[in-house]
């Protein structure tokens, strides 16, 4: 039973996706799009209420990285607040959403039964040192391989061995592809810092609809610090980070064409950083509702 006063590892979040599945059937349905290296579900839920408004479908990925706990604690408590709160009826009524609460469960649960720090994957490439995994956010075929990434196996940004080896960047690759007409914003959230990323990270050029991208992620900067006076910045990944070649965000603009196509950085700015205390969820579901919402209106009212 998720509370969202404490961090959970997939298979309490699974049961939790399968519990809400049960009391919506009408509007939610979930599948499997892939196993992890393991073995572990790739587990999706589709939340698609029957209206007669002109939907806008958006596609969220949280736990790319396994140490990032508040990444799925905040979109369970969005999603579960989505249907469960009357307040939020009407949303419901105009977006679909692809939602994949976990997309690197076999790292998540190392997270919290080995090394409460692993961000990687955990396949196995044969390292001489038997280093395991691969920074799946570095993983996709954009410029993959390019800067800010490593080809050393015991890295913590390592690459992989070739675009899209590891099969949690082929199921998400594969769905997208299936469904990229259909989705009209992509989001890929970490943490922490405290950042609203816009493409490229890969490159220091912008794409060439930036302006439209930067308004836009400034609707959710500001959205969300309404709340509870979070501070947010809002701007490219080099700009605010540092260069990051093979990103999903990336792939998904680029190959898949998705225009709004982005990243966020969940709390805090450092202080906890990935130990971020658990009290701190519900707050941080709340601003990033607040601003997810606020970001998804502005995109719609434009398509
Ligand atoms: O380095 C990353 O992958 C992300 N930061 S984190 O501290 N959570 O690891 C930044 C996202 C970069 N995104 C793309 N390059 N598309
Ligand atoms: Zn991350
Ligand atoms: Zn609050």
């Amino acid at each position: 039973k998720l509370t969202w006063d404490a961090y959970y590892d997939s298979p309490e979040i699974y049961a939790w996706v399968d519990e809400i599945t049960a009391q919506f059937p009408e509007i939610i349905t979930t599948q499997s799009i892939g196993k992890s290296t393991e073995g572990r579900e790739l587990m999706l839920m589709r939340i698609n209420k029957p209206s007669d408004q002109q939907k806008v479908t958006v596609f969220l990925n949280s736990n790319i990285h396994a140490r990032e706990w508040i990444t799925s604690a905040t979109t369970t408590w969005i999603f579960n607040e989505l249907l469960t709160n009357e307040a939020y009826a009407a949303e419901l009524d105009k977006f679909d959403f692809h939602y994949v609460p976990v997309l690197n469960p076999d790292g998540l649960a190392y997270t919290h039964n080995g090394d409460r720090l692993w961000r990687k994957t955990l396949s196995d490439h044969d390292s001489f040192w038997g280093c395991l995994g691969v920074d799946a956010n570095r993983n996709f075929d954009k410029s993959f391989g390019g800067p800010g990434a490593s080809s050393d196996k015991c890295s913590e940004t390592y690459h992989g061995p070739s675009a899209f080896s590891e099969p949690e960047t082929q199921a998400v690759r594969d769905y997208i592809l299936a469904n990229k007409d259909a989705i009209k914003i992509y989001f890929d959230v970490h943490s922490y810092s405290q950042l609203v990323l816009l493409p490229y990270g890969d490159t220091n050029l912008k794409p060439d609809d930036y302006a439209d991208l930067l308004e836009k992620g400034l609707i959710l900067e500001n959205a969300l610090r309404e709340r509870h006076g979070t501070d947010y910045v809002t701007g490219t990944v080099p700009d605010l980070l540092y260069l990051a070649s093979g990103g999903s965000f990336d792939w998904v603009k680029e190959k898949a064409g998705v225009k709004y196509s982005m990243g966020i950085e969940l709390r805090d700015q450092g202080q906890y950083g990935f130990l971020l205390p658990a009290s701190q969820i519900i707050a941080s579901g709340e601003e990033t509702l607040d601003g997810f919402l606020a970001i998804f209106n502005a995109i719609r009212d434009e398509i």
